[in-house]
């Protein structure tokens, strides 16, 4: 297979998020710095309140925004006007960082574990105790099991320096894994190797804005909360755009659609293909752009033309006029038509991949590619190169194991993401291919993350050494050994934010405060870990050393950029003039047809494959975003918890009549595996099929340590013990596990309404 094109994107892809995601610094003295006037402390109209511009960290999308600081504290987050995506506005998450800088169960010193793992007992100690000790269990594991027993899991924009820490130790597994294995790896790949460039990345390069109809396959907008994103959404509908919805559940979006369509779950992929071959033979594709820009259609043509709307309707649950209307509707306004790629995509393993490619075939037939309302062109900014933060250094002796975890993964397209999840956790547990014994842990909740979790759990505990850097004690930093205080994105620099999306610009995050108690910023702790270590490249005395010259790229210095509101914008190019589309694939084309995948032998064109419906007495247990948190980190948060203290069940109404359940009554579930929940109310609703239960992810915190957030709702991750690895790349699926009701103590069983055809098998429990 054609290895060396992938790597080429990858790392480019790489590059491009590496930049987004560069660290900060968090010293005192670096703030007093800033107060002399790097920083933009500007009196402000809102009662003597200052302002300084920084960047939004409560999720991953990064909004411009302004924090307003009267004697000392912050009082208020609000969108920086200068923004052209959000303007002044935030998200109710955005606006509660407030609640998170002073949130009293905060991690504010070093801490070592003095009971047993996971008990609970700590000891304050000093910054160059925790720093020693971490140190020298890095050392020793290293010399004794060598560098690939050190294993690094990491999400956001604390982690990067720490992981130059792993990477320069010579470990080959670290990995930035919910970004990749738990989230977007599918859909990444999909498009990739079909358009040739990432849609989803930090950023979504699709255009529902300039829409003429759009349509969502699971992508919940609105309970999927991205200020940006929402925001284009919505234009699109006041701009008249038509929507067609595509979920088992009457989502936020759905409630938009001009067709929701109530997929049985897992089945997507039999749906999209039906279309194409709808598309195809009824002459409703984009006859100019197939010629001139795609490979493979003849190919395409012939493997799709199985694939009939009755079937698709037998499998999927649905209604043959519908799925006709619905395409009808997407056909009619090509090529002004969105078909969304999608973001998390680690559904049910197998199909996966297939899933999203199929969605970027489909938008290739409709040649919405380059064109105001399909997908469009990243434009570059060319911020300027760092050289003080050390890549993998010259000195790191490359080690090979004999059987490497990474190279020699049995997915063939896992490497360029780092290495699989799954695999880290298989190694720690059995020691096989080689030993692994020692964790760092960087802005993951790897135990509520990573599916399953008593697995994870049964890994933490063979580890001889677990440390994390975090904010907050949740259910993984309890099992560490020792935990470093980060300071929260507030409190430090973490370099410059490019936004190459329509309306491109560049900000920096900057300290809207010191950092509270002992807290330390990412860069000062990799650096005095480096230090301690012996590895070279740490060389900045602090972040704004690195920011100032990624600013050079743009002609700006932090304090010019400041004069400009923090934040400035750049012209774009995100279309393509007929003619002048060249895709950075190898044939400059649409890959219709796949030939990486065939060369690994993967479905070069996606298939259809079946997921196990549920078992008799049991239902699908599916999940997705609570509006206002994000995942399990915002749970504690003083004002998200008082909007939404814990998660629902929802129960389709049918169903609970049968089983005499009323709304909001507390139940348990019990998953195929006989694992029980935390007990949650239950939500009574039309709103979701018969054989298909829904709940938000990251709520029932175990982490006693989260006062408020603890207890709290149930966690969808402990009812997932059954996942299928996709083949591709070893992303783990989540939507592959079946829950009954436990109530008063007694399994319910779960009413049969939908009849499950004999090309769907069932899931058959293992009997104990
Ligand atoms: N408020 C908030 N917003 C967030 C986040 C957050 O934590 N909080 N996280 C962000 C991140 S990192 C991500 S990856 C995204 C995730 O958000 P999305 O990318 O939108 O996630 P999906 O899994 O596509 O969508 C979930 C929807 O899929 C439906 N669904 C379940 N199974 C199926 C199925 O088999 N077929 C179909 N068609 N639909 C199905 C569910 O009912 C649910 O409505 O959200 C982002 N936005
Ligand atoms: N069961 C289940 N599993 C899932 C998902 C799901 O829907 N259900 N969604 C998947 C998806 S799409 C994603 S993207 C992942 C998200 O997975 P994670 O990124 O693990 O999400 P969180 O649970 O929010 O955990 C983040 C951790 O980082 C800490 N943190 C926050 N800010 C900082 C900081 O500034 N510095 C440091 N050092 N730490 C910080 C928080 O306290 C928290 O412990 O989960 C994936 N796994
Ligand atoms: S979407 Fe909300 S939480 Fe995410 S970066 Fe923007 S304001 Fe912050
Ligand atoms: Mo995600």
């Amino acid at each position: 297979m054609n290895r060396r094109h992938f790597l080429k994107m990858s790392t480019a892809t790489a590059v491009a998020m590496a930049a987004s995601t560069a660290g900060l610094p968090g010293g005192k003295g670096l703030f007093r710095a800033a107060r002399a006037g790097t920083l933009p402390i500007a009196p402000s109209g809102s009662m003597g309140a200052s302002e300084t511009t920084s960047v939004c960290e409560m999720c991953f999308w990064r909004c411009p925004i302004i924090g307003k600081v009267r004697d000392g504290k912050l009082i208020k987050i609000e969108g920086n006007s200068k923004s052209p995506v959000n303007g002044r506005r935030v998200c109710a998450r955005g606006n509660s960082g407030v609640q998170l800088l002073y949130d009293p169960d905060r991690i504010k010193y070093p801490m070592k574990r003095v009971g047993a793992r996971g008990e609970g007992k700590w000891a304050r100690i000093t910054w160059d105790e925790a720093l020693d000790e971490i140190a020298h269990n890095m050392d020793k594991v290293k010399k004794e099991y060598g560098p690939h027993a050190l294993a690094f899991f990491d999400h956001g924009a604390s982690a990067e320096h720490l992981r130059k820490i792993f990477i320069n130790m010579g470990t080959e597994n670290y990995t930035s894994e919910p970004a990749f294995f738990q989230c977007v790896g599918p859909a990444a790949l999909a498009y990739l190797e079909t358009v040739g460039y990432i849609t989803t990345g930090t950023r979504q390069y699709n255009d529902m804005a300039h829409a003429k109809a759009m349509l969502l396959v699971g992508s919940h907008i609105g309970e999927n909360v991205h200020v940006s994103h929402v925001r284009e959404f919505i234009a699109g509908l006041q701009n008249g755009a038509r929507l067609v919805v595509v979920d088992p559940r009457f989502s936020t979006a759905a409630g938009k659609a001009d067709i929701h369509l109530a997929i049985r779950p897992g089945t997507d992929t039999a749906l999209m293909l039906a279309w194409i071959n709808y598309v195809i033979s009824n002459n409703l594709y984009d006859k100019k752009f197939v010629a001139n820009h795609c490979e493979g259609f003849d190919a395409l043509r012939k493997e799709v033309s199985g694939y009939s709307m009755e079937w698709a309707a037998k499998i999927c649950d649905l209604r043959i006029e519908d799925m006709k209307a619905a395409i009808e509707l997407l056909a009619k306004a090509s090529p002004q038509v969105n078909i969304h790629p999608g973001r998390h995509s680690t559904w049910y393993g197998k199909g996966d991949v297939g899933r999203h490619q199929s969605y970027a075939i489909l938008t290739a037939l409709f040649g919405a590619v380059g064109v105001p309302g399909g997908i469009y062109f990243p434009s570059p900014v060319p911020l300027g190169h760092v050289e003080c933060v050390a890549e993998k250094s010259e000195h790191v002796a490359p080690i090979e194991p004999e059987i490497s975890l990474k190279e020699d993964s049995a997915y063939p397209f896992s490497s360029n993401f780092g290495t699989v999840t799954a695999d880290i956790i298989k190694a720690i547990i059995t020691g096989k291919p080689y030993p692994i014994r020692l964790l760092g842990i960087n802005g993951v909740n790897v135990i509520q993350t990573i599916p399953d979790p008593y697995e994870t759990m049964k890994a933490l505990k063979k580890l001889d050494f677990i440390f994390c850097e975090e904010i907050m004690a949740g259910e993984t930093a309890i099992w560490s050994d020792i935990i470093l205080p980060d300071a929260v994105y507030l409190e430090r620099y973490d370099g410059v934010y490019a936004y190459d999306g329509l309306t491109p610009y560049v900000t920096v995050r900057q300290p809207v405060v010191d950092p509270l108690f002992e807290a330390r910023s990412p860069y000062w702790i990799a650096k005095n870990l480096a230090k301690r270590l012996d590895i070279p490249g740490f060389t900045c005395p602090n972040e704004q050393a690195f920011i100032e010259k990624e600013l050079e790229g743009v002609g700006y210095s932090l304090k010019t950029l400041n004069k400009e509101g923090g934040l400035i914008t750049l012209p774009a190019n995100p279309y393509r003039k007929p003619g002048e589309l060249k895709l950075d694939t190898e044939s400059g084309k649409v890959n219709l047809w796949v030939e990486a995948f065939d060369d690994e032998d993967l479905d070069p064109i996606p298939k259809y494959e079946a997921t196990p419906a549920p078992p008799k007495g049991y239902t699908r247990l599916i999940y997705g975003r609570s509006p206002v948190h994000t995942f399990s980190r915002t749970m504690n948060n003083l004002w998200l918890h008082n909007e939404i203290p814990e998660n629902k069940l929802w129960l389709n109404d049918k169903v609970a009549k049968m089983l005499g359940i009323r709304d909001n009554e507390e139940v348990v579930l019990e998953n195929q595996d006989g694992k029980r929940s935390n007990p949650v109310k239950v939500l009574v609703t039309p709103g979701i099929r018969p054989d298909t239960v829904y709940m938000a992810h990251g709520f029932g915190s175990k982490s006693p340590l989260l006062s408020r957030a603890h207890g709290k709702g149930a966690a969808d991750g402990f009812m997932m013990t059954k996942n299928v690895e996709d083949p591709f790349m070893g992303a783990t699926s989540k939507r592959t596990n079946f829950v009954r009701i436990i109530r008063g103590g007694k399994p319910l069983a779960m009413p049969d309404l939908c009849p499950v055809p004999d090309e769907i098998p069932r899931y058959t429990i293992k009997s104990a």
